[in-house]
């Protein structure tokens, strides 16, 4: 059976519905790809430094190149790729038969350079098993609005999603808008960028309901915005920005979320439709219960910090035994385009083990699965769950 359950989950093509990729008209500032990258990924930042005596500054003062070099040399040379970011770069090097070994980035560079950037996407979207991802735009980015603005050809595998943090997270820094304003300035760019959903990051002490701003713009503007125009709202919570500020984007951490808010707005948004990941893996039984409750939240992903093997297995068993296959398992979270190849890889080897041993335990207690209802599973799973949530 496992030969059966590993021959269906590596070759069902996936959606990836949550990532930081670009296509090239963004510009190199923020449509990443290549070695240099890749190995520059904020988690590999992070874990260099717990291996070298260079300060933040240091670090940032050395060019992108030179980082690069410095964190290879550091944990790919001095010691061996263990972790899980580490592991991935490996697998990227070795998907395109580069060597793993490699003293330094010479080669690699040569290889990536040389490649034609919209070939290479369809290269790496072979490789990966995914045929379509969804972006994260943010339309508070005066550079990347000034792409929405001048308007380009839309690569039909890339969709947008709204990232509307500002909105909600900065009312100081970021959006001011009255309730009127501010449903005029989502309609404008939902018929810009047709985005598949609206999305938003939100801190472990998210509330709701609460008597505060963010409460009112999700109440009085996001649920009625999201209802109006049919698309789902994203909600990613758990996360505890810059704590620890020189690290740049490596600098996020986590805390415990209250599921309930999560409860409460489906309850009281019957007609809307939710998309929700928590970053604590102590909220996870929580939000599975959640969605036992609630047939208008659809959970997804293990994300960031819970995208290593042995979490993604736990939390994937959980998902199964109280959710069938009515779940979304994962999204890459890729920054950088190739790293979808291993968040890929790494996700369906977890998925083969998950579906092996949920399907193990069925036929003890009595039911053969067929082909096709593995199939059926694994489809709903990969994309047709996604999908499902898009069109209603
Ligand atoms: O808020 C988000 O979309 C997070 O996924 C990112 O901010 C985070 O840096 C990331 O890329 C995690 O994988
Ligand atoms: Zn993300």
């Amino acid at each position: 059976m496992r030969a059966q359950i590993e021959q269906i989950v590596n070759n069902t093509i996936a959606i990836d519905l949550h990532t930081h990729l670009y296509t090239p008209h963004f510009g190199p500032a923020i449509h990443l790809w290549g070695i240099d990258e890749l190995v520059t990924y904020h988690y590999l930042v992070a874990e260099q430094f717990r291996f070298c005596s260079l300060t933040p500054a240091q670090f940032w003062a050395m060019s992108k190149q030179q980082q690069a070099d410095h964190i290879w040399q550091t944990l790919f040379v001095d010691r061996a790729p263990l972790s899980e970011a580490c592991r991935g770069v490996i697998g990227v090097l070795k998907s395109f038969g580069l060597d793993t070994s490699a003293p330094n980035l010479k080669d690699a560079r040569e290889f990536f350079r040389a490649q034609d950037p919209y070939q290479h996407i369809t290269n790496v979207f072979q490789l990966a098993g995914i045929s379509q991802c969804v972006m994260t735009n943010d339309v508070f980015d005066p550079n990347e609005a000034a792409v929405w603005e001048k308007g380009f050809e839309r690569d039909p595998r890339y969709h947008a999603a709204l990232r509307i943090d500002p909105m909600l997270n900065e009312p100081h820094a970021g959006y001011k808008g009255s309730v009127a304003e501010s449903r005029k300035f989502l309609d404008a760019w939902i018929e810009r960028m047709k985005p598949l959903y609206m999305a938003v990051s939100l801190p472990p002490s998210f509330q709701y309901p609460e008597e505060t701003r963010r409460a009112q713009i999700l109440r009085d503007v996001i649920f009625p915005t999201c209802k109006e125009h049919n698309i789902p709202f994203a909600m990613m919570i758990g996360v505890r920005k810059r704590v620890n500020p020189p690290l740049g984007d490596a600098g996020d951490s986590l805390g415990h979320a209250d599921a309930g808010a999560v409860e409460r707005i489906c309850y009281e948004n019957p007609h809307n439709r939710f998309l929700v990941t928590m970053l604590s893996r102590e909220n996870q039984h929580e939000l599975c219960i959640a969605a036992r409750k609630f047939s208008n939240l659809m959970i997804f992903g293990c994300w960031w910090f819970l995208n290593n093997p042995s979490i993604v297995r736990e939390i994937t068993a959980e998902r199964i035994e109280l959710l069938g296959a009515s779940f979304i398992p994962q999204h890459s979270d890729a920054r950088i385009l190739e790293q979808v190849i291993y968040k890929w890889t790494h996700t369906r080897r977890a998925l083969v083990d998950c579906l092996e041993s949920a399907y193990h335990a069925l036929v003890l207690d009595g039911r053969h699965p067929t082909a096709a209802e593995i199939q059926k599973d694994v489809d709903a799973m990969l994309h047709g769950n996604f999908t499902k949530w898009l069109i209603k």
